[in-house]
């Protein structure tokens, strides 16, 4: 992409409205405009972040044996009134009535609907266990939408819904959830630390929040900082193998990490105390088994291998697609802008042309970027007749996490200067070369 014929439209001056850095940034690198309070326009720059995070996200669920389907923002307010939910949800609920004077609501969650799915077409245990999930707009009337996309009113969710014969069938979908999860956000570069939490108008006792540390986090969380150490890494997982996805979310889940809703202080007072860390964090995900809540109130039945009609166990699981983006940059930024990790980041490299209109450093540009795009690399080439300075400026806000820059005097060596946006360190070497190391970098993301 050129910048000359693109869309971004960077903002000098810091947004008053913004409090927190993420929201600041997103902002003024031309991300997302707002549109009313907690609603906003995704713009082109934006918009990439959150597909690629919508990819990585289908990727996992994908992995773990979870399958992609697609239900509809409306939803009738009698599927919410089967389940009882439709007067508890409360002022969240945004209500719609359409001209024949049915009662409609903007989603806030799927449990019902896909419950109804299910029931219309699932009969028999010889169908599970079933997991299905979607990628969808959200909608709750928050009473204080802020922080940009961190607490929005209308969000992109990530929500799924497992149906199992038995509680143990369930607690396997619950722990490959947990995994999937984990394994997610280590792929856009973010530690996510599960949380045991409080289920709220969900329901259900077994849940778990995943949280990113980060001191403009909304919840207050109490752990032992060993638990930030783990990672999952590259090691394989066998999604279908119950004890060993089961031992990871031992693992991941055996050191004290709590949300305040959940905080023990006698259980904490047993951590060493040189590990006992209270903080605050971002919930960028949580997981959720509640059992026959739904389907026994809903009749979504299933004959077992007894011959008797039961009601499927499930339960839901959600990642804040749209979070996200506030998220990773809470967590990766510097006083210059964003900083995107190499998994989720707009364009994977940066041209700047430090002087349009020399023969020579135009053609090293445009060569560069055939060569980037044969790699199957967009770059982002900076062809406007601007300052250096301003080049940098616009690169290091809007994060790209490598920048080659081209000028004459380089040039004249031969050499082009490859520069990491996440330690500054730059290097000098032939553009062949340059190609070649952002290409390996890509390559082993
Ligand atoms: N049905 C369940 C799981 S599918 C559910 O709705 N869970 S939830 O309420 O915890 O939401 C899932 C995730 O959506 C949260 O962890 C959070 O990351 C994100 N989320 C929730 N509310 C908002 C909001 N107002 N703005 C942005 N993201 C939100």
């Amino acid at each position: 992409m050129r910048l000359t014929r693109y869309f971004l439209p960077v903002l000098k001056e810091n947004p008053a409205e913004a409090q927190i850095v993420s929201h600041r940034y997103m902002l003024r690198a031309g991300m997302i405009k707002q549109q009313a309070a907690g609603i906003y326009s995704w713009l082109p720059l934006g918009l990439r972040v959150l597909r690629r995070i919508e990819q990585i996200v289908n990727e996992e669920q994908e992995r773990a044996g979870h399958i992609p389907l697609l239900m509809p923002t409306l939803q009738s307010a009698d599927l919410w009134r089967e389940s009882g939910r439709y007067d508890d949800y409360g002022e969240e609920m945004l209500r719609i009535k359409d001209r024949g004077g049915r009662e409609l609501l903007y989603g806030p969650t799927n449990e019902e609907m896909i419950t109804d799915i299910f029931r219309a077409h699932v009969t028999s245990y010889k169908s599970l266990p079933l997991t299905l999930y979607h990628i969808q707009w959200k909608f709750r009337d928050e009473m204080r939408p802020r922080f940009g996309v961190m607490r929005g009113r209308e969000f992109l969710m990530k929500d799924g819904y497992n149906f199992d014969i038995d509680q143990d069938a369930a607690l396997h979908a619950y722990n490959r959830h947990m995994v999937s999860y984990l394994r997610t956000y280590e792929r856009m570069g973010l530690t996510a630390i599960p949380m045991r939490a409080a289920s709220g108008p969900i329901g259900g006792d077994n849940t778990h929040e995943f949280l990113v540390l980060a001191q403009t986090g909304e919840s207050e969380v109490f752990y032992d900082d060993r638990v930030t150490a783990l990672k999952l890494g590259s090691r394989a997982i066998d999604y279908g193998n119950r004890a060993q996805v089961a031992e990871v979310c031992r693992e991941f889940t055996t050191l004290y990490a709590r949300t305040d809703e959940t905080h023990d202080a006698a259980v904490f007072d047993t951590v060493p105390e040189a590990h006992r860390k209270v903080g605050r964090g971002i919930e960028v995900g949580q997981i959720f088994y509640f059992g026959t809540m739904y389907s026994a109130a809903m009749g979504a039945l299933v004959v077992n291998d007894k011959g008797e009609k039961v009601p499927v166990e499930m339960g839901s699981h959600g990642i804040g697609v749209s979070r996200l983006l506030g998220a990773i940059i809470e967590a990766s930024h510097d006083d210059k802008g964003i900083i995107w990790p190499e998994g989720v980041t707009p364009f994977p490299v940066g041209i700047v042309n430090l002087k349009q209109g020399d023969v020579a450093a135009d053609a090293a540009c445009e060569g560069l970027y055939k060569a980037l795009s044969l790699c199957g690399l967009e770059a982002l080439y900076d062809d406007r007749d601007e300052r250096a300075g301003a080049k940098f400026a616009t690169m290091d806000l809007i994060g790209l996490p490598w920048r080659i820059t081209v000028g004459p005097r380089g040039l004249a060596n031969g050499v082009v200067e490859v520069t990491s946006r996440r330690t500054g360190v730059s290097e000098e070497m032939t553009p062949e070369a340059a190609v070649a190391r952002v290409a390996a970098i890509y390559q082993a993301n």
